[in-house]
C-alpha cells in the first residue's frame, strides 16, 4: 500500500474550448480553433466546439460531479476570446462566467488551478500574426493583468501556458493543431515569443500585483527511447527529446536553448535575430512551481528522410486507444531526471490520462478497466516517487470530461466521466469511482 500526504493535491483538469462550448455567447468572439475545425480535412467528422460539453451552461453539474470525486482542486483554462473579444476591448460578461465558477468551487471547497492559455487564441490575435508576432506577448500580457484583476484573489495557482510544444510546434510545424502552419521558423518564433510571454507575465504577477499565489508553466513531457543501441538510433533519440523536451525545459530552467537542437534547426531558420537579449532570463524567471503533463514514452528510431533525422519505431508496448506506449516505469524515470538535471521546484503532474473506447453498459455504467488501470499505475508511481523524495505536489487526472480532443474531434475519449453528446448526461465511469476511493483512502 502506498500513502499520499494530507497535503498532496488530488485533482482533474479540462480546458475551456474543449469543454466550454456556448461558442457565441456573452460576446465570445472565433479563437484559432473554431476557424480550424471549420476547415475541410483538419478535424475528424469536422467536429467542432460549438456545443462540446456545454459546460459553460451546465457547470453547477460538473461541479457535483467534482464534488462526488471529492477532489481538492479542479484545473481548468480561460479562453482569451471571451476576456478580450476585440484587440484592446475588454469583455467582463465573458469574465464573470469565471467569476461565477471560481466562487462555487470555493463554496464547495474545491481550490481552482487556472491556466491562462490552453491553446483557443483569439483570431483578432491570429489575423496580425498570431504568436509568431513578438506583439503577442504584450497581447496576451494585457489580457493576463486583467484575469489577475479580477481573479487572483479567489485562485489557488496559475498557469501561464500549457503544453507550448503543441502550440508552437504541432501549430505552426506540423500544422496537425490549430492554426494549421507547416514552417519551422513561424513554430521556433511562436515558441519563443509563448515561452517569453509566460515568463512576462510570472513577472507581472509578482511585481506589479506584489502577489504570493504560486504561478509555474506546464510542459508535457515525454521520455524519448533510442530503438536499439547503434549510434544512429542514439543520435536521433537525442533529437527527438530535443525537439520534445529539452527545447523546451532548457530555456524554461536553465535559461538557454539547447545549441545541438539549434544547429539542427538552423537549417530551417534564416536567423535567430527573434531572441533578443535578455530574453532568456526572462523566460527562465524563478516561478514557484513546475507542471508537467505525462502521457506516453517513444521509441525512435533513425530516419534520414525525415527533417530532424528521427521518427517513431515499432514498439511492443501495451497503448492506450491514441496508440500511444502506456510507460509507467518510464514516467519514474523522467521525474527522476528532471530532479538529476532540471529543478527542485515542486512538480505538479498537471494533467496524465488515457483515452480508451468507451461504452455504456446495460447497466447504465461505463467499465473501463483499461483506463482504471492506467491510472492506478501512474498514481502508484506517484507514490513511490514520493516516497523516494521526488517531491511531487500534486497530480490532476485528464481529463473530468469526456470532451472535444482537438484533430481527433469527439472520437476520443479522455474522461473520467462519460458524457452523452446528443443528451448531456454525465456518467461517472468505473474510473471515475476507483479515483474517488483512491482520493477518500489517500492511498493505494
Ligand atoms: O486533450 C489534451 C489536452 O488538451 C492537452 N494535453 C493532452 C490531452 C490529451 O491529448
Amino acid at each position: 500500500m502506498n500513502r499520499f500526504s494530507m497535503d498532496f493535491i488530488f485533482g482533474t483538469a479540462t480546458s475551456s474550448y474543449q469543454i466550454e462550448g456556448a461558442y457565441q455567447e456573452d460576446g465570445r468572439t472565433m479563437s484559432i480553433w473554431d476557424e480550424f475545425s471549420r476547415t475541410p480535412g483538419k478535424v475528424f467528422n469536422m467536429d467542432n466546439g460549438d456545443v462540446a460539453c456545454d459546460h459553460y451552461h451546465l457547470y453547477e453539474k460538473d461541479i457535483e460531479v467534482l464534488k462526488t470525486l471529492g477532489v481538492d482542486s479542479y484545473r481548468f483554462s480561460i479562453a482569451w476570446p471571451r476576456i478580450f473579444p476585440e484587440q484592446g476591448k475588454y469583455n467582463q460578461d465573458g469574465m464573470d462566467f469565471y467569476k461565477k465558477l471560481i466562487k462555487r468551487l470555493i463554496e464547495n471547497g474545491i481550490k481552482p488551478a487556472v491556466t491562462l492559455y490552453h491553446w483557443d487564441l483569439p483570431m483578432w490575435a491570429h489575423e496580425q500574426g498570431g504568436w509568431t508576432n513578438r506583439e503577442s506577448v504584450n497581447w496576451f500580457l494585457e489580457y493576463a493583468e486583467k484575469c489577475y484583476e479580477e481573479l487572483d484573489e479567489q485562485v489557488d495557482m496559475w498557469i501561464t501556458h500549457n503544453e507550448p510544444w503543441c502550440a508552437g510546434f504541432l501549430g505552426y510545424h506540423l500544422g496537425i493543431h490549430a492554426p494549421g502552419h507547416t514552417n519551422m521558423e513561424e513554430a521556433l518564433k511562436a515558441v519563443h515569443h509563448i515561452l517569453l510571454s509566460h515568463g512576462e507575465a510570472v513577472d507581472l504577477l509578482k511585481g506589479k500585483f506584489k502577489s504570493s499565489t504560486p504561478i509555474g508553466i506546464t510542459l508535457n513531457l515525454s521520455p524519448m527511447y533510442p530503438a536499439s543501441s547503434s549510434v544512429n538510433d542514439q543520435l536521433a533519440a537525442n533529437n527527438a527529446d530535443g525537439y520534445t523536451n529539452r527545447w523546451f525545459l532548457d530555456s524554461v530552467l536553465k535559461g538557454s536553448y539547447p545549441v545541438d537542437m539549434m544547429n539542427l534547426f538552423s537549417k530551417y531558420v534564416h536567423s535567430y535575430d527573434f531572441i533578443q537579449e535578455g530574453d532568456l532570463e526572462k523566460i527562465s524567471i524563478d516561478c514557484d512551481f513546475f507542471g508537467i503533463n505525462f502521457y506516453n514514452r517513444s521509441l525512435i528510431e533513425f530516419h534520414a528522410a525525415s527533417d530532424f533525422l528521427f521518427r517513431n519505431a515499432y514498439s511492443d508496448y501495451p497503448k492506450t486507444g491514441m496508440g500511444w506506449d502506456i510507460a509507467p516505469e518510464e514516467f519514474k524515470d523522467l521525474i527522476r531526471r528532471l530532479r538529476k538535471e532540471y529543478t527542485k521546484l515542486p512538480i505538479y503532474i498537471t494533467e496524465n490520462g488515457a483515452a480508451f473506447d468507451d461504452h455504456v453498459a446495460d447497466d447504465h455504467r461505463v467499465h473501463d478497466v483499461e483506463r482504471q488501470d492506467y491510472v492506478e499505475k501512474h498514481i502508484r508511481a506517484v507514490a513511490q516517487l514520493n516516497e523516494e523524495g521526488m517531491e511531487i505536489a500534486g497530480y490532476y487526472l485528464w481529463s473530468l470530461l469526456d470532451n472535444f480532443e482537438w484533430a481527433f474531434g469527439y472520437d476520443k475519449r479522455f474522461g473520467i466521466t462519460y458524457v452523452d453528446f446528443e443528451t448531456q448526461e454525465r456518467i461517472l465511469k468505473d474510473s471515475g469511482h476507483r479515483y474517488a476511493e483512491i482520493i477518500r483512502n489517500r492511498s493505494i
